[in-house]
């Protein structure tokens, strides 16, 4: 094992280090001898199981950080406290789905200027371990994937699918010339590239894939960057996650056992460092969940016990942030469970960037394997308390489709997913008309569990209720033969773990009411973004106003909150609500479901407010509305904890 200085203790071990040091300036004249100039190098050195960088033994104390998950301006401050937390790397993925939303079209540019973002933290002397995937999982859509993928129906992802193989070839060809510079041999600050993400624990199992994600690394990168793997803790997730050539590192959280799991990664690599590449600080919430966190003793503890043996650590996360717009991933186990907006993770920083008693046990910790950077911790961003604001109703969805659907409906036989569509986050209405009078209630099915992942049923405009992936497959219709019936289906965030990635949305399979199978769709692909990236609803007058009380169903409401000279961080309280999605100033704000919970309030970022000019509110509120359409600015985060309903 490679002795660095940040691997002793102070004092108890100081003795130890001078004794070897003593040897290390024996034992390696070229570290200790002669000041000689050394090339930039960061390798492996696997005689005595370390990392060297520039040719001396270097032991990595990261955190994890996702630059898409926070805003932009934002950036710096996050980092500084990284840095002054004395970390001195940092871990990154680069989801693929944020810089090619669209096949062949790519964005780096504002919130999604990777490059931007690796330069500051480079300005603070924080080393980066990427993982561009192409999979990422992260709770983050599709693990990262972009869902144009799915318009191949039987594509298998994650595999040598020739179609998969030749869209990630595509996008390494545009991602990976970009990061060559970034390496730390090149004069950046990237020390190493991880190659897929625990693809052990994926049911292909495909070498051949593996094979061929390091050849393209190889070809883009070169041939002197570390590639590494991340795999779970089990012998079989080693196994089929691991390839000679990809140094094979492991993840493991605070219940388990450091010398079992570091054990462990020895079967697959006798010598080199010891890596968790994922020491999880906290973990996710889906909606519905007890509000998870992890003990800040037991984690700095942990993280003790694995620097004094030497290991190179990452915590994941050590800022979370939020998963604003429709960028929440899904799971799906016993039955599918949509991840929150808020990415907080009970991470050493919070969603809003501030420190915690966590982040300061960390602190602690590292200040005792070596200096920590003097000075004071940046303390959290202002946050202010705007108060109530009362909106007021702008129509139902089903009435303003000229507004948000402009192009107008595609019409079919049998529903069509959102993919088939070529829609791929948000909304979609599917409209049809009732093939029969309807005097008593009649069941509307869903036969093959098909609504993927909520739908919202209107009859003529009245909302009669709802259907749910794998818990609400049938609700009671009634109405008039003719009479339109609008099913808005909404897409929760797709699938980022495990077997069912392919995570279609939409009506996915026909609809039957009572005997008749409903079909002669009009299906309209909601572009409720782009109509208020247009200024609507505030730029638009108002033709009719809707009726004055709250009706139940999907409905915009509207309101301004007025400036006050100040744009600090706050939270948006929706409480009195029942389940939707905000926008301020055009900036999706995400999700909200206070009766499930547990997240209760929005993270609105500083940045997102006018100083001087009113900031425009959008709700589209799923539901039902409360009677007093207030919602509420706090100057901090509500989460609850009791288990929300189903
Ligand atoms: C990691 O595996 C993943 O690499 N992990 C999680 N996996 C879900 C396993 C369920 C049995 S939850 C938190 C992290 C991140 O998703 C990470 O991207």
């Amino acid at each position: 094992m490679c002795f660095s200085l940040s691997g002793f203790r102070k004092a108890a071990d100081m003795a130890a280090a001078a004794a070897v040091l003593f040897l290390a300036v024996v034992t390696c004249p070229a570290v200790f001898g002669n000041v000689v100039s050394v090339k930039r190098s960061f390798s492996i050195d696997y005689k005595n199981s370390c990392f060297l960088k520039d040719g001396k033994p270097f032991q990595y104390i990261s955190g994890s950080i996702h630059y898409s998950r926070i805003p932009r301006y934002y950036w710096k401050d996050r980092l500084m406290k990284m840095y002054m937390t004395g970390l001195n790397t940092i871990q990154v993925y680069v989801p693929w789905n944020f810089h090619e939303p669209v096949q062949g079209v790519h964005n780096f540019t504002g919130d999604r200027d990777l490059e931007h973002f690796l330069g500051l933290a480079n300005q603070m002397g924080l080393l980066v371990i990427l993982r561009p995937g192409p999979y990422i999982c992260a709770e983050w859509e599709m693990g990262g994937l972009p869902a144009w993928l799915l318009q191949k129906p039987n594509i298998i992802l994650r595999s040598t699918d020739t179609d998969y193989m030749q869209a990630v070839s595509n996008w390494l060809s545009v991602l990976l010339p970009k990061m060559k510079r970034w390496l730390y041999i090149n004069g950046g600050n990237i020390i190493s590239v991880q190659v897929e993400n625990e693809y052990g624990s994926y049911f292909a199992c495909d070498y051949n894939y593996m094979r061929h994600l390091r050849a393209l690394f190889r070809f883009f990168l070169g041939e002197d960057i570390i590639l590494f793997t991340t795999d779970g803790n089990t012998d079989k997730e080693m196994i089929c996650g691991t390839l000679d050539g990809l140094y094979a590192t492991i993840d493991f959280g605070t219940d388990t056992n450091i010398s079992e799991a570091f054990k462990r990664q020895r079967r697959f690599e006798p010598n080199g460092p010891l890596v968790n590449s994922e020491f999880y600080t906290g973990w996710l919430d889906h909606w519905g969940d007890r509000h998870a966190v992890v003990d800040a003793q037991k984690v700095s503890r942990m993280l003790g016990e694995m620097l004094t043996m030497g290991a190179n650590v990452n915590m994941y996360m050590f800022e979370g942030g939020t998963n604003f717009g429709y960028w929440n991933g899904a799971d799906h186990d016993s039955r599918f469970r949509s991840v929150v907006t808020s990415y907080d993770y009970d991470a050493p920083l919070t969603e809003a960037g501030d420190p915690t008693e966590k982040l300061l046990a960390i602190r602690d910790v590292i200040s005792q394997f070596g200096k920590v950077p003097s000075g004071p911790m940046p303390p959290a961003t202002p946050k202010f308390a705007y108060g109530f604001v009362t909106l007021k109703k702008v129509g139902n969805v089903s009435s303003l489709l000229d507004v948000i659907s402009p192009l107008g409906p595609v019409k079919s036989e049998y529903p069509l997913t959102f993919e088939e569509v070529k829609q791929y986050y948000g909304y979609m209405l599917y409209r049809t008309t009732l093939p029969q009078d309807l005097s008593e209630p009649t069941p509307l099915i869903s036969p093959l569990n098909g609504v993927h992942d909520r739908a919202y049923v209107s009859v003529n405009g009245v909302f009669q209720g709802l259907l749910q992936r794998d818990t609400a497959l049938v609700m009671n219709v009634t109405g008039h033969q003719g009479d339109t019936v609008d099913i808005l289906v909404e897409n929760m965030g797709r699938v980022n773990f495990g077997s069912k990635i392919n995570d279609y949305k939409g009506l996915v399979g026909t609809l039957v009411l009572g005997k008749d199978l409903l079909t002669n769709w009009q299906i309209y692909p909601l572009d409720i973004d782009g109509a208020i990236a247009g200024g609507w609803p505030h730029s638009h007058s108002q033709k009719s106003s809707p009726p004055r009380e709250p009706s139940a169903g999907p409905s915009f409401y509207t309101g301004t909150l007025p400036p006050n000279g100040l744009a600090r961080d706050t939270f948006l309280r929706l409480n009195e609500w029942t389940k939707g999605q905000v926008w301020i100033n055009g900036v999706n704000l995400g999700r909200y479901w206070p009766a499930r919970g547990p997240q209760q309030t929005l993270y609105v970022p500083g940045p997102v407010l006018s100083t001087n000019l009113p900031n425009n509110i959008t709700v589209l509120e799923l539901e039902g509305a409360p009677t007093h359409l207030r919602v509420l600015f706090m100057d901090r985060p509500q989460i609850s904890n009791a288990t929300g309903k189903s």
